[in-house]
């Protein structure tokens, strides 16, 4: 199948979906926090913060894997995305790493599918539209690159960035096709 046919676009809450792995948008701490963090934290149950303490927190850019404890998924990866601050600290690479290390940790552990929220979009306020190109971009290469990867799914919470990310898909696509 060709990478597209196993890139999904849905909107929904990232703890309801039965996959390999789920990845956390987490902050360097790794010890839980707002947002789709908080979110999965409360549905893993505390087992998860107890299996974090053990990973002594985590760079930008890097992630680190965990047991899905009380989740439908079999995994937490969780990441650290950049704080945005203009564009001008590295934060477009820093993003682009957390997918990329994502998807290698889930290569490394033998997953073949995996559910992604819009890191970074939220609370640390990285531009939807930019952060979704980063995104797209690299989660395509990965499923071009790798054929064990049977399943990607970005699960957008909000209609609003679903809509932005259906948009982007089409421009690449269509940018694909014109090159
Ligand atoms: N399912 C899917 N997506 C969700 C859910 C959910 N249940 N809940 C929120 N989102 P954010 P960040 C979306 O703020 O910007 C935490 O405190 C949300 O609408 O969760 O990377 C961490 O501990 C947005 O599109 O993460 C860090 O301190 C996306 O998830 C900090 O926030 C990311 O928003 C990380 O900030």
């Amino acid at each position: 199948m060709s990478a597209e046919n196993r890139l999904q676009i849905i909107q929904g809450d990232i703890c309801q979906l039965d996959v390999d792995a789920i990845v956390n948008a987490a902050n360097s701490s790794l010890l839980g926090g707002g947002g789709v963090d908080g979110a999965i934290h409360r549905a893993a149950g505390p087992e998860l913060v107890n299996e974090c303490r053990d990973l002594h927190g985590c760079k930008t850019g890097n992630a680190k894997i965990t047991a899905g404890y009380n989740l439908p998924a079999r995994h937490v990866i969780h990441t650290v995305g950049p704080v945005w601050d203009g564009g001008v600290y590295d934060e477009d690479a820093l993003l682009l790493s957390c997918y990329r290390r994502s998807c290698e940790l889930m290569r490394e552990h033998q997953l073949s599918s995996i559910a992604f929220p819009c890191v970074s979009t939220g609370i640390y306020g990285f531009p939807i539209e930019r952060a979704c190109r980063i995104a797209l971009g690299e989660l395509l290469a990965q499923l071009s690159a790798h054929a064990s990867i049977e399943r990607i799914i970005c699960c957008c919470f909000s209609r609003y960035d679903h809509e932005i990310y259906d948009r982007t898909l089409e421009e690449l696509r269509d940018n694909n096709a014109a090159e």
